[in-house]
């Protein structure tokens, strides 16, 4: 009896908070590939009840904190976003993004009260019960009044929850700060800003050794806060790697990663119109790389013959990567014992895939979302895991770091071997894609290897490829199999693609909506630059046709 009226008191306050954040009108919200993500006004009665449910899901994990990242990471400045992180810095388990979309979606606050209550009744969930969250966001206008309304939700629980707002910090600072809180044994770093920095630097000078300074590296920082995050690092690391930050303006409106950043480089296959003009990259020698909007991702580029773009995309910095750790674990003598792999999803270069393989490193395929290649990666010892748009990371097992920190090496290099892949496991966030931590990554390999960004580039040659948006009237009649390779609907569209594709040599194409953007994607790659475009055209206008035909269908008319 007295557990019903003390959640009366409660949910009187929640509704009280609600109350203030309406669902907006003839919106329907859908946790998609990462999170909630639409035009920020739309998002604050969205952001008040994940607050609500990350409340829930911490209440279900004994009080473990949870994260809330509100960011829209690579879409343009007046979206935003909101994603939910679990206690091992990994997104949000999958079941639970239904219970999202069924909190976001909720007309009325009655509405909302009754289906927190029937959420938190079927996973026996004591609403009273301590909870723990932290929360950051990015640099985006609309960012301040969606705080607002996340810290309003989280105000009814009064003293009954922690909750901790770190500021404006990167998606993967976020996820490290949630991993490090939850890490008993405390081994994981110290859980705050400060304590990533410290972490991130300690280990690259730890794997830089007596190789540097390493030359000045240029950074287009997309106009989002990975200028902050760089800035704030520079001081922990000195002139080791003097980072030269560019696109860093983050008070003019509608730069946030507009003509720069990963997104931007990736999609077009060309430089950011800023990196172009200043020359930075006409030196020879010189690479740079783009950051997204909230430091996710990154990818690299440089000219080749001081001319010709060259992006050195995820793909590039998975074989990178692969390559170096496989050769370490040999040199360590501990082949036998540890089982090294990659993650892909079908974005991946059909060049960089079959590389890998002749390499006899094993790759798995997962649909979009570094939630399901995270997954993935936790089945290897080492698990090396990127999308080509340049989100990824590698993932070292605990069984693993156990067999390094008891190896008993019989020789210096071994020794050597041993340390570096114990710094690698720490320089590199265990937690998600990012771009910082990435980025000290390759530029690590690229010391120990002794290459410029052309010998990197030398180890396979990318088949063309093609990246194109198709805006139709409803994505959401659009769904895939086979990691995404294949579509099931509409109807009769598959065999449309694969009669195109067929004509073209070496020709792959897919199809699928995006789950942050309100468009679908068109992929495709061929023998040749102007049969990939020609591919990706065909296809797009395929999907508009469908998609035209299923709309005429739906209103009764004959398409
Ligand atoms: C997010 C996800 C990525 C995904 C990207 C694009 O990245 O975290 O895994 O590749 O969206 O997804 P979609 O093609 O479904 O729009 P970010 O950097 O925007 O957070």
């Amino acid at each position: 009896m007295a557990q019903t009226q003390d959640n009366s008191a409660l949910f009187a306050a929640i509704s009280k908070a609600a109350d203030q954040y309406p669902k907006p009108e003839g919106v329907t919200f859908s946790y998609g590939t990462a999170g909630f993500r639409t035009l920020g006004s739309r998002l604050p009665s969205v952001i008040l009840r994940v607050g609500l449910l990350a409340v829930l899901r911490s209440q279900r994990l004994n009080g473990s904190t949870i994260g809330v990242m509100v960011t829209a990471s690579h879409n343009p400045e007046p979206d935003n976003g909101v994603k939910l992180v679990d206690p091992a810095g990994e997104m949000l388990e999958q079941s639970w993004e239904a219970h999202a979309t069924k909190l976001a979606n909720c007309a009325t606050t009655a509405d909302l009260i009754a289906a927190y209550e029937s959420i938190a009744t079927a996973l026996r969930i004591n609403v009273n019960a301590p909870a723990s969250v932290v929360y950051a966001r990015d640099t985006r206008p609309s960012g301040p009044e969606l705080i607002k309304a996340l810290e309003t939700g989280l105000a009814a629980y009064g003293s009954q929850i922690k909750v901790s707002d770190i500021g404006i910090t990167t998606t993967p600072v976020l996820h490290y700060v949630v991993k490090a809180t939850n890490d008993k044994t405390g081994l994981y770093g110290t859980p705050t800003i400060e304590g990533y920095y410290v972490k991130l630097a300690t280990a690259f000078q730890t794997l830089v050794g007596n190789r540097g300074p390493l030359a000045p590296l240029y950074v287009d920082c997309a106009n989002g806060v990975g200028a902050i995050a760089l800035a704030d690092f520079q001081k922990h690391i000195g002139e080791l790697l003097p980072l030269k930050a560019i696109n860093t303006d983050l008070d003019k409106a509608g730069a946030l990663n507009y003509q720069c950043g990963a997104d931007f480089v990736k999609t077009k296959q060309q430089l950011p119109p800023s990196v172009a003009a200043a020359g930075y990259l006409s030196a020879p020698k010189t690479h740079a790389c783009s950051f997204d909007g909230d430091a996710d991702r990154i990818v690299y580029y440089y000219l080749r013959d001081g001319k010709h773009f060259r992006l050195l995309d995820g793909d590039k910095i998975a074989v990178l990567a692969a390559l170096f750790i496989g050769d370490l674990i040999a040199r360590a003598g501990l082949t036998d014992k540890i089982k090294l792999g990659v993650v892909q999803t079908a974005y991946a270069n059909g060049s960089s895939t079959k590389f890998i393989n002749h390499r006899n490193i094993p790759v798995t395929c997962t649909p979009t979302g570094v939630k399901h290649l995270h997954h993935a990666a936790l089945r290897y010892d080492i698990g090396v895991y990127f999308e080509a748009n340049g989100h990824g990371t590698v993932l070292f097992s605990d069984e693993v770091l156990e067999t390094l920190k008891n190896a008993e090496p019989e020789s210096p290099d071994q020794k050597n071997a041993i340390k570096n892949l114990i710094a690698l496991s720490e320089v590199i966030n265990q937690a998600v894609g990012d771009a910082l931590s990435d980025l000290l990554l390759v530029e690590v390999v690229l010391a120990h290897r002794g290459y410029g960004a052309e010998e990197w580039d030398e180890s396979y040659e990318d088949l063309p490829n093609r990246l194109v948006k198709v805006e139709v009237p409803d994505r959401s009649i659009f769904l895939t199999t086979d990691a995404e390779r294949k579509l099931t609907s509409p109807a009769g569209l598959q065999a449309l693609i694969d009669e195109a594709v067929s004509k073209v040599e070496l020709g792959r194409s897919f199809v699928r909506p995006s789950g942050t953007e309100d468009c679908v994607r068109v992929y495709a790659e061929a023998a040749s630059s102007s049969a990939a475009e020609g591919l990706a055209i065909t296809v797009s206008d395929l999907v508009k046709e469908g998609a035209a035909k299923v709309a005429a269908e739906k209103a009764g008319t004959v398409a």
